[in-house]
Order: C-alpha cells, then structure tokens, then sequence
C-alpha cells in the first residue's frame, strides 16, 4: 500500500526541509525536523539570518551612547526616563539598563491623555513601575509622575522632584524617539533661570559625537537631553508618513470590542494578525488608534485575503514593505498567566483578553518587536 507524506517546508523561504546536507538548501537539523510537534519550522539558514523575530528585539545603541551612560553611573546622576503611555514596550534596551540600572530613576510617564479619563492614575503608575521592575529597574510606583506635556498641564511639580531627586548630581533625560524628551525640556525652560556663568548648548556629548543639548543646573552640574532611543523595532519603521500618523492616536484610545471563537483572527490595518489557534469563544478588547481598521473574520479567509485587501486599500494603514507572506514573522504564544492579559504591538497597540491557556499565532513585519504582559488598561469585571 502506498504512503503519502506531508512534505514539510521552511515558512520563511519555501524550501524544502531536508535533514541530510547541511550544504544544500533548506537543511535543517534532523531533531528540528522530526519535531512533529511544531507547527511552523524554519531552514538553518533563515534561522541564522535572524529573519526571525527572537522576542522582543532590542533596539541597536552605539558605543558613544554606553560611554555617556556610563558617566551617568560614574557621576551618581539621575535618570529621568520619558517614556510615551501609549506605547513604550520599545523603550528597554539590556546594555543601556545593564549600566544605568543602580541610579536614581524617575519616570515620567508621558501622553496620559491618550488612555481613557477614568482610568485609575494609581494603577497606571503601578503598570509602569511593575514594566521597569521586569526590565530590572529598581523602581515603586512612588518614581512615576503621570503627565500630558502637550496640554497646558503644569509641569512645575516635575522640576520640583528632579531638583529634590537630584541632590545636586547631572541629570540625563533618556527615552525613545518621540517619547516627549523636547517637550520636557522646553517646558522646563519656561520657569528656567540660568544661575551659571555658561550657555545652554547643543553640542557634541564630551567623548562621543552624540549631540546632545546641555543646560546648566547650578555652577557645576548639568541636564542633558540625550538622543532617542531607536524605535527601528516599532511599528512606524514600516510605515511612510502618512501611515506613521495614522497609528498614533490624537484622542484617548478606545477599545473595541470582539467576540473571538477558535479559528478567528482580526487583521490590525494590514500590518499584523492576530489569529485564535486555540481557545473557546471569548472576549476581545482591541486599543488601537481610530484610524486603523480592524477586520474580524475566519483566520483562513484573513490569512488569503490580507495582502490583497491591504494593496487594494481596504485594510489601513498598510505597508509598502509587505508585499509578500516573508516578509512577516509568525509566533504562537500559549498564554500561561490568568487574569487580564495584553499582547501588543511596539507603536501599534494591543489586545486585551482573559488568560485562559489560549494559544495566539500572531503574524507581524519583521523585525517589529512584540509584547506579551499583564494589562495596562484592566477592564472593572476582571
Ligand atoms: N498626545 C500627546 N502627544 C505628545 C505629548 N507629549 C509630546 N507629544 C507629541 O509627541 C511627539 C514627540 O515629542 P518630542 O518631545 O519631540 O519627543 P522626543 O523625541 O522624546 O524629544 C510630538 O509630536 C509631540 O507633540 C503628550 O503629552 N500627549
Ligand atoms: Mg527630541
């Protein structure tokens, strides 16, 4: 009687999987290979490539950039860590938390006005303050100062906790492009008074060519607005202008609402699908900018009709980059945790759903990093 086979193929390049010439295309380990467990293999050689997107990928920082982090840890100086509310997942980078991680930290936590009013403040910081502790910061939620520094809310409480936390040591502002390190700072120098016999300047951080504007303390010590953390691994790296905006949101952010059964996915603008591989009927909160399209439908029929439905402009934004199935990475994520539980995208947004050993896949561009956590926003009935 004759035996058919499945013949299994590398996701990410198509070739054939052959455990028997490392020399050949499509080679993989024989283990990997008789794995029959995983769903999705990939061949040695796109594994390599690191076109697979390890979880969560770091952004790059330059040498230059350490070597000021490490006058900031040499000086006893305070960090003051922007970061924007909305999406700061992309903002923890191990060589920079690895040296700065025994400072004073204080955390302003930017762009509250784009999370719902009624949200508990206190919850908020406790969010937070529990994300720095996972990426190895010593911090409580008492670090945490919630603010909208576009709005006409007063900052002046802000300077007061630098000036208090300081103890006359520098001060660097770190945070990823975007966070609101400019808009700090400049409110800053509105109740600003130079007591120092020096200019503010911009000019290269001493050592580094890092451009970074100095403004004088006192006669010995300085604030320094360092440059943005990379967000290359968020969202926007795929995205021209037009699309960048769209992402963002201008109001608070509003959930919407899911009914996700067992084979169902929701497809975020056309860059990202989230896909119900395994788990019973439940409810799905979506907090993504208004702008963005969220398509609910079966996973197969999404999974076809993606690229097509992106180009034709029924799914937005999308992405000139993404033209093909490879240029996108997929994880299956068994939730473990119970209670409210987030998957998100760096500069996108999230899901919120219950955790009840569901098991996601999740297809996003490459080289975007992803996050699985506990809630930022908790619904009242979980
Ligand atoms: N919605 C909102 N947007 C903000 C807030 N603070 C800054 N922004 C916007 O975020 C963007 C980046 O701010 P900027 O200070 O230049 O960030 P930097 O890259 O960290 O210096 C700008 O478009 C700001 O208008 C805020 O509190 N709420
Ligand atoms: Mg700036």
């Amino acid at each position: 009687m004759s035996i058919l086979n499945i013949v299994r193929r590398c996701h990410d390049c198509g070739a054939i999987l052959q455990a028997d010439d490392p020399n050949a295309e499509g080679y993989i380990s024989p283990e990997a290979l008789s794995n029959t467990g995983a769903r999705v293999l990939f061949c040695n050689k796109c594994f390599e490539e690191s076109r697979y997107n390890f979880v969560p990928r770091s952004p790059k920082v330059s040498d230059d950039y350490l070597s000021m982090m490490e006058d900031a840890e040499a000086s006893d100086a305070l960090i003051v860590y922007v970061i924007d509310l909305f999406s700061f997942e992309n903002s923890f980078v191990p060589a920079i938390t690895s040296i700065i991680e025994n400072l004073n930290i204080l955390i302003v936590a930017n762009k509250r006005d784009l999370l719902p009013k009624d949200y508990d403040d206190e919850a908020l910081k406790e969010y937070v303050a529990h994300r720095f502790r996972n990426a190895r910061f010593k911090v409580t939620h008492d670090d945490v100062v919630l603010t909208s520094l576009t709005s006409m809310s007063d900052t002046s409480a802000i300077f007061e906790e630098i000036e208090k936390r300081r103890m006359r040591h520098d001060v660097y502002v770190l945070g990823a492009v975007g966070a609101g390190k400019t808009q700090l700072i400049s409110s800053l120098l509105h109740s600003y008074s130079n007591e120092s016999n020096r200019a503010i300047i911009s000019a290269n951080y001493p050592g580094t060519s890092l451009r970074v504007m100095q403004v004088p303390l006192d006669t010995s010590t300085y604030l320094y607005e360092t440059p943005g953390i990379s967000t290359d691994n968020a969202i926007s790296s795929k995205l021209d202008l037009a699309g960048a905006r769209l992402v963002v949101p201008d109001e608070p952010v509003k959930a919407r609402n899911f009914i996700m059964d067992k084979g169902d996915a929701l497809a975020i603008g056309g860059l990202v699908r989230f896909e119900l591989r395994e788990g019973s009927k439940q409810d799905v909160k979506a907090y993504f900018a208004s702008g963005v399209t969220i398509a609910k439908g079966r996973a197969v029929r999404i999974n076809e009709t993606f690229l097509r439905k992106a180009e034709a402009g029924a799914y937005v934004p999308s992405s000139a980059a993404l033209t093909s199935a490879s240029d996108f990475d997929a994880f299956d994520l068994t939730v473990d945790e119970t209670g409210s539980r987030d998957i998100g995208v760096a500069g996108l947004g999230w899901i919120c759903f219950h955790g009840a050993g569901q098991t996601w896949r999740i297809y996003l561009p490459k080289n975007v990093s992803l996050y699985h956590t506990r809630s930022k926003i908790k619904d009242k009935d979980r």
